[in-house]
């Protein structure tokens, strides 16, 4: 201990304390003890986080050429709960996230309406509005996952990171809708972002009038710049590349735009060949967070932990394979179990210190649940680059270690196994 410090830990009686505390048995060591001995930290306008948390942060692949264009992953294995914090929600830009003053910003709806509406920020907000919990999950999530041979040093990060799940408050665009009003015969909505991209996509009318939200706020503060401030588009259960951000226009028409955001992209090939497009609904997905690959475990008892979802409403069960889908456990589901929404799922483990594989796989109230690798490519070509939703596994390697424990795909029904074209590395393009 240097000499200042020494005095100043005896001038405020800290050093009498110490020794008092050790001779009560309390395990205080100067560190410990120290903070009471000063002030804290003042009032702060904006709270951050604390400096020994610092580490807990997106992964942003280090082969992207521009980090313009692709996406940073949720740090999913180092949360806890279901809500994503806002600095952790992954993003998804094909050109960067612009800066949109609140001032300038306008919503315009036209096409086939009554009434044209221009809208700034305060009229939308005077607007009746909700607050639900929902997940936004980019369609390239689990795009690791095509890679064969799989990639050991996977983690749950980069297995299923492209998604996040927040509370939004917004409107109803049903509501928006009624007052323009919708003319007969429109069917698309044509929503179109202010940034560098314009991104643009086609939303059906028919889920527009269900539950889509014109959201201005993200877990109670206004969204944050890279998820669309000030206004985005959140569309429930639905592939993240539809839920426009820096929403600046909708068109209604009766007819889908075919635009470059769902032609060039978000489209899938089936294993015999085909191209789908408007795939929307995301497929339920699991992903244990604890244990998961990078982690270390000791022999003894843990509580696995992770997250589940579907596009297709609320999750049913979750169960936890020891034994590669023989036989499965019922994981516990931690309420609320809300639909289009994160639920995290629980389950008592006594790790006896041998080599395990651990599989989880989620099923929805629609009676959806995840296939296998091997049922995966059996639908999907494995130059596909989208809706991954195969059961991860992780193997539990006797010196503790976590590891991816996909096995690479087997011979017979796919052929042989060659490289994946088109992703097969770290994702560059979802
Ligand atoms: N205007 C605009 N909206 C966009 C995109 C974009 O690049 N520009 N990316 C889309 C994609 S592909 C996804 S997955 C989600 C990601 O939302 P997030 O960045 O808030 O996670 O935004 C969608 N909306
Ligand atoms: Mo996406």
């Amino acid at each position: 201990m240097d000499r200042r410090r020494f005095f100043r830990i005896l001038g405020a009686g800290g050093l009498l304390g110490l020794l008092k505390a050790k001779a009560q048995g309390l395990p205080w060591t100067e560190e410990t003890f120290a903070p009471t001995k000063t002030l804290g930290a003042p009032l702060a306008e904006y709270g951050e986080r604390s400096p020994f948390e610092t580490g807990v942060v997106r992964y942003i692949s280090p082969n992207l050429r521009t980090r313009h264009s692709g996406a940073s992953f949720a740090p999913l294995e180092k949360l806890e709960g279901v809500i994503t914090p806002n600095g952790l929600h992954f993003e998804r830009h094909h050109a960067g996230a612009p800066q949109v003053d609140p001032r300038h910003y306008r919503l315009v709806i036209h096409g086939m309406v009554e009434r044209p509406l221009v809208l700034t920020l305060e009229d939308l907000k005077r607007f009746p509005s909700v607050t639900r919990t929902y997940f936004i999950e980019c369609a390239g999530n689990g795009q690791n996952g095509y890679r064969n041979p799989p990639d050991p040093e996977l983690t749950a990060t980069r297995s299923r990171g492209l998604a996040s799940n927040a509370s939004w408050t917004g409107v109803p665009l049903a509501l928006l809708l009624k007052e323009a009003g919708v003319k007969p015969g429109a069917r698309w909505l044509i929503p179109e972002g202010m940034d560098a991209a314009m991104y643009t996509r086609s939303l059906p009318l028919e889920k527009a009038m269900e539950d889509v939200l014109v959201a201005y706020a993200q877990n109670g503060e206004a969204l944050r710049p890279e998820q669309g401030y000030p206004v985005r588009l959140v569309v429930p259960g639905w592939e993240g590349s539809i839920q426009v951000k820096w929403l600046r226009r909708i068109l209604v028409t009766d007819l889908p735009a075919m635009a470059k955001d769902e032609t060039s992209e978000y489209t899938d090939v089936t294993a015999d060949g085909r191209v789908l497009a408007f795939t929307w609904v995301m497929e339920p997905q699991s992903i244990i967070t604890y244990p998961s690959g990078g982690q270390r475990v000791q022999p003894g008892f843990h509580e696995i932990r992770g997250l589940a979802w579907s596009g297709f409403g609320r999750i049913a069960k979750v169960e936890v394979s020891f034994d590669e889908g023989r036989t499965w456990r019922k994981a516990v589901l931690e309420p609320p179990v809300e639909p289009y929404a994160f639920v995290r799922f629980k389950l008592p483990w006594y790790w006896d210190g041998k080599e395990v594989v651990l599989w989880s796989r989620a099923w929805d109230e629609k009676g959806n649940t995840q296939p296998t690798r091997e049922e995966f490519f059996r639908r999907w070509s494995r130059n596909n680059r989208y809706h991954y939703n195969a059961i991860q596994a992780w193997r539990i390697l006797p010196d503790g270690r976590v590891v991816n424990g996909d096995r690479p795909l087997g011979q017979g029904a796919f052929g042989p196994v060659g490289p994946v074209g088109g992703c097969g590395g770290e994702v560059l393009d979802v």
